[in-house]
């Protein structure tokens, strides 16, 4: 390819988040192509190509520049054969066959059903429902024999509320929602929007916060508080709590893909206008209690992106010879753990620039 028909359009340094991905994304709809491919594949429980397709897109969406040739994609990593055979056919013809083939296949649609994302873990149990002839949410709910745990009577339930995406001023509403129960718990605690949108997304599938106390030990009862004080203002309607299980003598902690022990609540709050409950929608949220000699490490590891995180934790094991995870990070040839108050710290520790949040969104 001549380099004359790979155009390259300069980033903007202004605007943050999705907008830099634009360039791309417009080009190539094949940026969510991929995101299709990956699903079907963890839809089939086969990880490691679903992981590729996703670290496709993170390295095409992290390009300062538009792909507009097969050759301007030469020299990247991470980009197989399969995606490239990808990236061909949609600068080629527009589109991708093999996507538009998946799109409409019955098992996949199934799948993108009755497996919502939103809740983990059904994989096997929408395999189970897809041999036995199940195709819809109703189709299920009417069949007696089927046990659903907890978590998937709630999807179900709240399917409703939870498959709109979340906007960027309803996470700003619901902020101070949470600011207000939070500080009317324990006044000096403090509170931080973490996930897709710390990372300035326009849409999310939930809104996370990160709280913590600043008295060390006083975060353990912070989140059953907060609970207390939803339910009474009535927004909550559904919450699964998890208690601490974080324990400084556990670490380091050698499984590369483990998330945290920190105390959590998985919550559906109705919060926001919409179609639902006389005007009144749900949306998900994540709420996360970290000591807080731990809050650093926590706020990076919940900021994401998680392909950021997955890159960042191997970056600093493979080349700083580290350990890096949402508890803390370890030196392994000085054998000690290295203090952070803030992210700037880690990164610090790392000998990396510091990346603000819009440029993790790998
Ligand atoms: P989205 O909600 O808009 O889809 O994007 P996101 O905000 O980036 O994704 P997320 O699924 O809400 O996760 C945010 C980050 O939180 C992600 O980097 C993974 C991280 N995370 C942990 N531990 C845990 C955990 O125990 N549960 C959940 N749900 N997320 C966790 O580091
Ligand atoms: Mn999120
Ligand atoms: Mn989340």
């Amino acid at each position: 390819c001549s380099m004359s028909c790979c155009k390259v359009t300069e980033k903007s340094d202004e605007g943050v988040g999705g907008s830099d991905f634009c360039s791309l994304s417009g080009v190539l709809y094949g940026s969510d192509a991929f995101e299709v491919l990956a699903e079907s594949y963890e839809f089939n429980n086969m990880e490691g190509p679903c992981l590729a397709f996703r670290r496709a897109t993170s390295v095409l969406k992290s390009l300062p520049w538009a792909v507009r040739c097969l050759g301007a994609t030469q020299d990247l990593p991470c980009l197989g054969q399969p995606t490239k055979k990808v990236i061909e056919e949609v600068l080629q013809c527009g589109r991708s066959f093999e996507v538009e083939e998946l799109l409409s296949d019955e098992r996949y649609q199934t799948f993108k059903v009755t497996v919502h994302k939103c809740v983990w873990g059904w994989t096997k149990d929408g395999e189970k429902w897809f041999c036995r002839g199940l195709r819809s949410f109703s189709d299920i709910l009417t069949d007696h024999s089927i046990h659903l745990n907890r978590m998937q009577q709630t999807g179900f339930l709240h399917h409703g509320d939870i498959s709109r995406a979340v906007s960027a001023a309803e996470a700003r509403s619901l902020r101070s929602i949470i600011d207000g129960a939070v500080h009317c718990v324990t006044p000096a605690a403090t509170v931080a929007l973490t996930g897709g949108f710390h990372r300035g997304k326009e849409f999310g599938h939930d809104v996370d916060f990160i709280v913590t106390t600043p008295e060390l030990g006083e975060e353990e009862s912070l989140l059953p508080n907060v609970i207390d004080e939803l339910k009474e203002q009535g927004i909550l309607l559904y919450c699964n709590y998890q208690a601490s299980t974080f324990d400084m003598r556990k670490l380091p902690n050698h499984h590369f893909e483990a998330m945290d022990d920190f105390a959590k609540c998985f919550l559906i709050c109705g919060w926001r206008a919409g179609r639902w409950r006389g005007g009144l929608e749900g949306g998900a949220v994540d709420l996360v209690s970290p000591p807080v000699d731990r809050y650093a490490f926590a706020l990076l590891g919940w900021t994401g992106s998680r392909q950021f995180e997955r890159d960042l934790r191997s970056f600093a094991r493979v080349e700083r010879g580290m350990i890096l995870d949402n508890h803390a990070l370890y030196d392994k040839k000085k054998k000690e753990f290295l203090a952070a108050s803030t992210e700037k710290d880690i990164f610090a520790h790392l000998g990396l620039e510091y990346m603000e949040p819009w440029q993790r969104n790998a």
